[in-house]
Parts: C-alpha cells; sequence; structure tokens
C-alpha cells in the first residue's frame, strides 16, 4: 500500500507493450505499492501528460501527490527513496554503493541498447 500518498502511473494504452511502462509496473508491484493506472494514447495525448512532462512527453510518469516523476529508470530509484513510500520494505536497488553502480550501469545498458531494439521490433511487426 501506498499509505495515504497518492500514486497515479501515466501508461502506455496497449498493456505490456512498453518496456518503460512494465519496468515501472514491476517496481510498483516489487514494493507492493497500490497506484491508479491512467492509460495514454499516442496519437492524442493528454493535458495531464503534456504538463506533467512537457520535455519529452513520454510514459511512463509516475504522479505522486501531484508531482510528477519523469523517466522510467528515475522512477524506479524514487521509489527506493521517497518518503512515505516504503511499501512492503523492499529495496529495488542494492544499498552497498559498488552493487548500486553495477546495477546502475547494466540499467542504462538496457535502457540504451536492449529496449530501443524491443520498440522497434514491435513497430515493424505486423
Ligand atoms: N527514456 C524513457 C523512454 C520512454 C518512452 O520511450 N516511452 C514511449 C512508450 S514505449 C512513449 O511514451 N512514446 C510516445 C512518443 O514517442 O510520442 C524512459 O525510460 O522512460
Amino acid at each position: 500500500m501506498a499509505g495515504d500518498a497518492e500514486l497515479k502511473l501515466l501508461g502506455w494504452w496497449a498493456p505490456g507493450v512498453s518496456p518503460y511502462v512494465l519496468r515501472a509496473q514491476m517496481a510498483l508491484a516489487v514494493k507492493g505499492l497500490s497506484y491508479e493506472y491512467l492509460p495514454e494514447d499516442r496519437w492524442s495525448k493528454s493535458d495531464l501528460l503534456v504538463a506533467s512532462n512537457p520535455v519529452y512527453k513520454k510514459v511512463p510518469v509516475l504522479i505522486h501527490d501531484g508531482r510528477p516523476v519523469c523517466e522510467s529508470l528515475h522512477i524506479v530509484e524514487y521509489l527506493d527513496d521517497a518518503p512515505g513510500l516504503a511499501g512492503n520494505g523492499t529495496s529495488i536497488l542494492p544499498a552497498d554503493p559498488y552493487s548500486h553502480a553495477v546495477a546502475r550501469f547494466w540499467a542504462a545498458y538496457v535502457n540504451d541498447k536492449l529496449f530501443p531494439s524491443c520498440t522497434g521490433i514491435l513497430k515493424t511487426a505486423k
């Protein structure tokens, strides 16, 4: 549970397709946090998405008590760091600084190399 906190996730209209949105959803699930899922249409983005992520206008965006957090990797780190969002107490990233840096390296690698390939394949699949 998110306690008294209000959590909303601006996500992709087609469930399970965006690896970035799935990353945020998996992090929320690992921490046992409940949230409202608001699907976004790529061709008709909501005013809330444009206001929450004016730079990229992309999902996922986590909105915690009205304050947006953009970018899936930042959302994962935020869920570990944010006071009042302990959830079930599980940490996603390791506390040890070296292990933390290694985890961030691989997360960035997956972001830069693997996810673009996945979205590229999905765009060309018929
Ligand atoms: N670096 C971003 C990438 C997010 C991203 O590319 N989201 C896609 C969905 S898979 C999106 O919102 N696309 C809408 C658009 O390109 O207009 C992250 O990690 O959150």
